[in-house]
């Protein structure tokens, strides 16, 4: 009875538009909902560094690989941001990445494709920042104080990602020819598993109708993919590359840009583990986390001090 009237509370808050934050009471599977989403998206900017991460000794110039650096080590920040937003609902950071490790725990589809030539570096700053805009700008306003502030900051760091992935874009599409085709290519490559980042059509995803309910999702799946075209289209036609879709097409009556049919085998085979990069992927993790052992431990042992000499003090 006591939870009912929490609940009913809990839902008339979210109604009324208020901020949910950690030491409100909260429906166990909002919290549960929360820490599976928020860890999902702090292991994907933590893989996500690995396809650029690839280019930043091989970048053209100076000032390319200057952005590329503090692009991969913001994705780095994010993740850190996102791994606190799940501490705040009484899960250890500890136990997220020993589910990551283990592969228990999902990450984005997008990061188990190779960045085969320095034009994929432009492709991914445009389309998959793009995309991670397009959603994680719902994601600021979501009833989760944590999260929302977590999505804020880092759609801001997201915006210039994305700008100085179109501007790669933009140059190689005024180039030479060689590198016209290149740019041509990693669009060809990047555009459908971009459209697969926003997940599964809305009839296919269990868990759209409760996350929208308590105003953690906005929009569906489907809504953010529509949007997300519909900008790019424009971009795309700027730019000077095609999208490699003969079924998009502008229907003036909805003013959206219908497009062809995802491949869902191909989206569900990568999320399985089975893309042409997931065993790379978890194998740089793996090596990673051994090999930053020292710096958990010296990291634990500088806390420690911290806190006996404040204890001595006080
Ligand atoms: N990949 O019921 P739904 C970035 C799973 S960050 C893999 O629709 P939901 C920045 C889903 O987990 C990109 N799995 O799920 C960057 C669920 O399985 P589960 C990451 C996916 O949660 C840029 C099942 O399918 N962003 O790019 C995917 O309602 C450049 C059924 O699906 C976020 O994580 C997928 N794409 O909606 C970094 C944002 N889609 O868990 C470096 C936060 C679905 O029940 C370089 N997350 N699945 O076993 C979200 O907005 C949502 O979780 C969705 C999925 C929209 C991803």
């Amino acid at each position: 009875m006591e939870d009912a009237n929490k609940l009913k509370e809990f839902e008339a808050r979210i109604e009324r538009g208020e901020k949910i934050e950690p030491k409100d009471w909260m429906p166990e599977r909002y919290r549960t909902q929360l820490i599976r989403m928020i860890s999902q998206h702090a292991h994907s900017e933590i893989v996500g560094m690995l396809p650029e991460g690839n280019w930043i000794t091989r970048a053209p110039s100076l000032r390319r690989k200057m952005s590329l650096l503090a692009k991969v080590q913001d994705e780095a920040g994010h993740g850190l941001y996102l791994y606190c937003a799940a501490e705040t609902l009484g899960v250890d950071r500890s136990e997220l990445v020993g589910e990551f490790l283990s592969g228990k725990a999902k990450y984005s589809n997008i990061f188990n494709y190779p960045t085969l030539t320095w034009a994929d570096i432009g492709a991914i700053g445009w389309l998959v920042d793009g995309a991670a805009i397009v959603n994680q700008t719902m994601l600021a306003k979501c009833s989760y104080g944590p999260y929302s502030r977590a999505n804020l900051r880092i759609c801001k760091e997201e915006t210039f990602h994305k700008v100085q992935g179109y501007e790669i874009v933009c140059t190689m599409a005024q180039g030479r020819p060689a590198q016209r085709k290149m740019i041509q290519d990693a669009v060809n490559r990047w555009w459908w598993p971009s459209l697969m980042m926003f997940g599964p059509h809305d009839k296919n995803s269990p868990n759209s109708a409760e996350l929208m309910k308590w105003k953690v999702k906005l929009f569906s799946n489907d809504d953010l993919r529509q949007r997300f075209v519909n900008l790019t289209v424009r971009q795309a036609r700027a730019a000077g590359v095609t999208l490699p879709d003969p079924d998009l097409k502008y229907n003036p009556e909805t003013d959206n840009w219908e497009f062809g049919e995802i491949n869902w085998d191909e989206f569900w085979s990568v999320v399985r583990g089975n893309g042409p990069c997931n065993r790379d992927r978890m194998r740089a993790r793996r090596r990673a986390h051994v090999e930053g052992a020292w710096v958990r431990e010296a990291a634990d042992a500088y806390a420690a001090k911290q806190r006996a000499k404040a204890a001595k003090s006080a």
